[in-house]
């Protein structure tokens, strides 16, 4: 068996999603997912430049080979746009695979543990009152767990708490009017003033059962995250996310020493090198790694054994810049994961994106219930596909008062 054909489209609806298409000589084909949020033609270039002339008449049945071909044959190796890269071809053929067994991926990963995967969704306000409405549209719905991100008094309201709207995509964070990014001011004084009686409240309104989780977007320093996470020991959160800077894994130590509010770090990740002394020193809760990011379902998979031995948790990372094929791929690994936590899962689907990509996974009363479909139970429409091209977009970048760079 041989692969024949592979190609690449960036595109989506108020999306650059980045897709590839590998095509067999026995007619089975396989998708995968390589969207690099806010720097999408990267992986798109690589696939087409170095990785594709490299996989035609290789037997795609080897995802293992074929993965350590293109890690260790690189030489200057990791990075996310490699990872990205790799990982849509390994998702692809994760798809081709299950499709020549006759099974989805999650029983080729060794069956589900449970039926159905808690998600989480992302309630937002520009102001805590705001919030609340956002938070009880959501437990409405079902939901059990609710990431909640408010706009803090004094500051202006960052993109990550600006009102997402089922079917309204345009506030996503990419803004798609061209390539240089906004700019939003951040203030970790009137933050640290205002958030953790913010969430306070958010627990004494909806009671002890619903999961609240924070994502503190890597802006805090060490000691003030440490005091964070003092600060709300008593809300109980499901997670405090990404509290510091990724980089510094020593900071994640100094959280530790202080206070047992449940730490969530790996959305930026791209190896089990970022994660695995976290993971074996206990010193993180839940691993956000995404399909897409560290380089496919190969590792990921890995990642989340290695996770398991030391009472870490996943909870992939599912913000509305990952493809339903990446999507797709995270719930297999979730039907099987052990250790499986929670999914992100921001449900902003529009009938254009649903065009585009088929699916058979489906979500209920905040779980999402794997496909039993042949591989990753996900189709791609060429034709649909053809209606979109890539948009000039970019992320915020964030400055301090006095003007000073600070993380996004
Ligand atoms: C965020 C992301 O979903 C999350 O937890 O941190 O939305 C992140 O800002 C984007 O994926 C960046 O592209
Ligand atoms: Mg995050």
């Amino acid at each position: 068996m041989k692969i024949t054909k592979a190609k690449v489209f960036v595109g989506g609806p108020k999306k650059n999603y980045v897709t590839l298409k590998i095509e067999t000589d026995q007619g089975v084909y396989g998708i995968g997912d390589a969207t690099l949020n806010n720097r999408e033609t990267l992986p798109a270039h690589y696939l087409e430049n170095y990785l594709i002339p490299n996989l035609l008449g290789k037997d795609p049945r080897n995802i293992e080979d074929i993965w350590q071909f293109f890690y260790r044959g690189a030489y200057f190796r990791r990075g996310p746009i490699a990872m990205a890269a790799y990982g849509a071809i390994d998702m692809a053929l994760w798809d081709i695979k299950g499709k020549l067994a006759g099974m989805p991926v999650y029983q080729l990963l060794g069956g589900k543990s449970r039926e159905g995967a808690m998600v989480y969704a992302h309630a937002t306000g520009s102001d805590l009152e705001d919030l609340m409405e956002s938070i009880a549209h959501y437990v409405e719905d079902g939901y059990k767990a609710v990431r909640v991100q408010c706009g803090i008094p004094g500051m202006p309201t960052a993109s990550y708490a600006v009102p997402e709207k089922k079917g309204d995509t345009k506030n996503y964070i990419t803004d798609y009017s061209g390539i240089r990014p906004n700019l939003e001011i951040w203030d970790t004084e009137k933050y640290m003033r205002f958030m953790p009686d913010a969430l306070a409240e958010i627990r004494a309104r909806f009671g002890p059962d619903l999961h609240i989780l924070h994502d503190v977007h890597h802006r805090l320093l060490p000691r003030e995250a440490a005091a964070f996470a003092k600060a709300v020991e008593q809300v109980n959160l499901f997670w405090m996310e990404d509290p510091t800077p990724a980089e510094d894994q020593d900071a994640l130590k100094l959280i530790r020493q202080h206070s047992t509010t449940p730490v969530a770090i790996g959305e930026v990740f791209n190896s089990v090198f970022d994660c695995n002394k976290l993971i074996e020193n206990e010193l993180i809760d839940f691993i956000r790694v995404a399909a897409t990011y560290v380089g496919g379902i190969t590792p990921l998979r890995r990642i989340v054994d290695l996770a398991g031995l030391h009472h870490v948790r996943t909870g992939f990372h599912g913000a509305p810049s990952h493809s339903p094929i990446s999507m797709a791929a995270q719930h297999h690994v979730n039907a099987w994961a052990p250790n499986f936590g929670v999914q992100e899962y921001l449900v902003l689907g529009t009938p254009e994106c649903d065009a585009l990509f088929p699916s058979e996974h489906r979500m209920e009363d905040g779980m999402v219930f794997v496909s039993d479909a042949p591989g990753l139970g996900v189709d791609f429409d060429e034709t649909e596909a053809a209606r979109y091209e890539y948009q000039p977009g970019s992320h915020p970048v964030v400055r301090l008062q006095d003007g000073t760079m600070w993380n996004y």
